[in-house]
C-alpha cells in the first residue's frame, strides 16, 4: 500500500505543536511519511525536540533558509549569527549530529504527485538548476531573480504555471496558500497561529493552534 504524505509547514521549534498535529493527522509510522518543508528550527522553544522528532519518523526534509545559515555558518562561509550560537550552546553534544542530519537534505524533493521546496521556484527556470539560495528565500519575482521580496512584485506562484503541485512554506504572512498548483503551508505557529499539514492524496488540511506565541513577527 501507498503511505500518505503528511507535509507540515514550518515548525521553527514547536515541538509540542508538531505532536499534536502528528496526533491529529493519526500518523502512523507505518502507513504515512512525514514530509517537513523547512525551516524546522530556531525562533521557538525546542529546536532539538523538532530535530529529534524529524530523526525518529524519519521524515524527509528540505532545507529552509534558517537550515541554509546555519550550514553556510558550520562551512565557515558566512558572519556568525547570534541564534548559531545560542543552537550550538542548546544542542551541546548533539550539535554535531544534528549538523550532519541537516547537511543530509536536498533543497526540493520531486515526488511523482508533488514538489516540495522551503520557498518557492523562478518562473520559468528549471528546478534543479536553480540557485539553491532563491529555493529557500524567494517569496516574489521580479522577473531576474535579484529581489526575492517586494511588495511591488508579484508572489512567485502567481506565475508558476506548471502542472506539478508545489508544496513550500516561508510565508507565514500569507497564512497558508491554496491554488490548483500551489499549497502554501507556513500559518505562522512560531507567532502564535497555527502550524499545519497538507495530506496527499487526500488534499486535506489540518492544523493545530499554535499554545503561545512564541516570537514576535519580524
Ligand atoms: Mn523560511
Amino acid at each position: 500500500m501507498k503511505k500518505r504524505k503528511i507535509i507540515v509547514g514550518d515548525v521553527h521549534g514547536c515541538s509540542i505543536e508538531l505532536g499534536n498535529l502528528l496526533k491529529a493527522c493519526d500518523y502512523a509510522p507505518k502507513t504515512d511519511q512525514l514530509y517537513l518543508v523547512g525551516d524546522l528550527i530556531n525562533k521557538g522553544p525546542d529546536s532539538q525536540g523538532v530535530m529529534e522528532i524529524a530523526l525518529q519518523t524519519q521524515a524527509k526534509c528540505v532545507i529552509g533558509n534558517h537550515e541554509y545559515h546555519l550550514l553556510r555558518d558550520a562551512q565557515g562561509v558566512e558572519v556568525k549569527r547570534s541564534w548559531v550560537e545560542g543552537l550550538k550552546r542548546a544542542w551541546g553534544g548533539r550539535f554535531a549530529s544534528y549538523l550532519k542530519e541537516i547537511q543530509s537534505w536536498p533543497f526540493y524533493l520531486e515526488e511523482e504527485d508533488c514538489l516540495i521546496v522551503h520557498a518557492g521556484l523562478a518562473p520559468g527556470q528549471a528546478v534543479a538548476e536553480t540557485d539553491p539560495f532563491l529555493l529557500c528565500n524567494i517569496r516574489t519575482w521580479d522577473g531576474v531573480g535579484k529581489r526575492l521580496w517586494n511588495h511591488a512584485d508579484p508572489a512567485w506562484f502567481e506565475l508558476y504555471k506548471g502542472e506539478k503541485l508545489v508544496v513550500f512554506g516561508h510565508w507565514a504572512a500569507l497564512e497558508g496558500v491554496i491554488r490548483p498548483n500551489a499549497i502554501g503551508l507556513d500559518t505562522g505557529c512560531v507567532y502564535g497561529k497555527r502550524l499545519t499539514a497538507f495530506i496527499l492524496p487526500e488534499k486535506r488540511w489540518v492544523s493545530v493552534a499554535a499554545e503561545k506565541a512564541y516570537c514576535p513577527i519580524d
